[in-house]
């Protein structure tokens, strides 16, 4: 009997309503900078950079070859004992990119292997140096970092979590930054609620700030719908765990590589944490790989015992995977050789008006955006949350657009490379859209 190819069957779709996609698919064949080729043969705008992640557009040339001739050199190679030049070479163009003190650079496969291996160096590291009892670790409402079961612990997110028991022990959360009252219609960092990081002090007392060992944030929260951080908020945030000797992680998957028209969160907002997760952006997604940057006081902190001893029992086959190095490198060389970052904060304005120019849209009850990451509020309909945005997601593709929601938020982060009119094509498709949707 042939295999049944034709059949949607055995793919057990991720986050995908898989009855309801298989009765009506939406299949991407082919994709080439700013475009999905659909299997109907329509081009499709992409408003989202893949999943965040495609910064330089799809199928760049560059990255292409890089993994191509990696693939006919050194398929794969042991990082366990063993070393392989690109890995170093990857970690050491990581490390290049973001502000002195943060050079040592962990490699993983995901975003969720990031945040879970942040997390164990975190307990790994005040262990070392004598502070086991730092074991608490402190996540936010509405956070997103992954899947795994340290990830989903410190995650915010509650349909997320709700299928999957108990989870870690000993996480606490701090409350969200999203203020619709006071903050609707922010361009740009929202002016109210720094003071939400004043409810870290208050965790703090709960717990016994000394068997705290880490805060994860991320700075801009991207899969709940686009959270821009207060106006001071993440500097209230770095100061009291300084205080408290307690590590600061910023989840930098979506916000990192040029995404705010800059190159990491931390040079957005100018506040450096302990600890980075990456993903996404790092290969432009050409090949999966994640990692983790570390202060050289948490890595040489770890670097103890007897040199033959293994400093850190973590790692996975994959870490520092030839092709995703080779990826890696290559998307590095074209950030740096199209200037992306800066042309993401010179499109910035533009893309803002755009965003706000649906202000007047049907349902819109706020719109927010920072770089190129925008995102539209809809009012759910009663007793329906989330059909109004979805409604729009499939009305979108179906007019030539990706869109990403979430909820009933619509997040917009096309890859850097988005021409100006491309923006208002964006754009202008997603006003027709909106006018559609009851
Ligand atoms: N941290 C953050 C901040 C993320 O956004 C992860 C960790 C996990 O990465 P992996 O590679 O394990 O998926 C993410 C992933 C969406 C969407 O639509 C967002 C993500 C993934 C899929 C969809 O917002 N973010």
């Amino acid at each position: 009997m042939d295999a049944p190819v034709n059949s949607l069957d055995a793919f057990w779709m991720p986050f995908t309503a898989n009855r309801q996609f298989k009765a009506s698919p939406r299949l991407l064949v082919a994709a080439r900078n700013m475009h999905y080729t659909s299997h109907d043969g329509r081009q499709i705008l992409d408003g989202t950079a893949g999943l965040w992640c495609s910064n330089a557009g799809h199928c760049r040339e560059p990255i292409v070859r890089a993994i191509q001739r990696q693939a006919q050199t050194l398929d794969f190679a042991p990082t366990f004992q063993m070393g392989h030049p690109l890995a170093f070479e990857a970690a050491a163009r990581v490390a290049h990119l973001l502000p002195p003190g943060l050079d040592h650079v962990f490699f993983t496969n995901s975003g969720s292997e990031s945040v879970d291996t942040a997390l164990k160096i975190a307990l790994a590291y005040h262990r070392a140096r004598g502070e086991g009892q730092r074991t608490r670790l402190i996540g936010r409402e509405r956070g997103y970092h992954g899947v795994g079961f340290g990830g989903l612990s410190v995650g915010g997110i509650g349909r997320n979590r709700a299928q999957f028991g108990t989870m870690l022990p000993g996480v606490d959360h701090l409350p969200h930054t999203h203020d619709v009252a006071r903050n609707a219609f922010s361009r740009g960092q929202p002016a109210h609620g720094a003071e939400a990081a004043d409810a870290l002090e208050r965790i703090l007392a709960l717990h016994d700030p000394a068997t705290v060992a880490a805060v994860i944030v991320e700075p801009l929260a991207g899969s709940t719908g686009v959270l821009v951080p207060p106006l001071g908020y993440l500097e209230r945030l770095r100061e009291i765990c300084t205080r408290h000797g307690i590590l600061l992680i910023f989840d930098e998957v979506i916000s990192g590589f040029g995404r705010l028209g800059a190159p990491f969160a931390v040079d957005r907002f100018g506040v450096v944490p302990d600890m980075l997760t990456l993903a996404k952006g790092i290969t432009n997604a050409a090949v999966p790989m994640g990692a983790v940057v570390a202060s050289n006081q948490i890595h040489d902190g770890l670097m103890q015992g007897p040199a033959h001893a293994i400093e850190l029992s973590h790692g996975y086959t994959y870490s520092g995977h030839p092709l995703a190095c080779a990826a890696l490198i290559a998307t590095l060389d074209l950030y740096a050789d199209e200037d992306l970052f800066a042309r993401a904060a010179s499109l910035a304005p533009r893309f803002e008006e755009a965003a706000h120019g649906l202000r007047d849209c049907p349902n819109v009850i706020d719109i927010r955006n920072l770089g190129l990451v925008a995102g539209i509020e809809l009012a759910p309909r009663p007793g329906a949350p989330g059909t109004r945005a979805y409604d729009a997601f499939v009305a979108a593709y179906e007019a030539g657009i990706l869109i990403r929601v979430t909820g009933d938020i619509i997040a917009i982060s096309p890859p850097l490379i988005i021409s100006e009119a491309q923006i208002d094509e964006l754009f202008g498709t997603l006003r027709n859209v909106l006018q559609t949707i009851a």
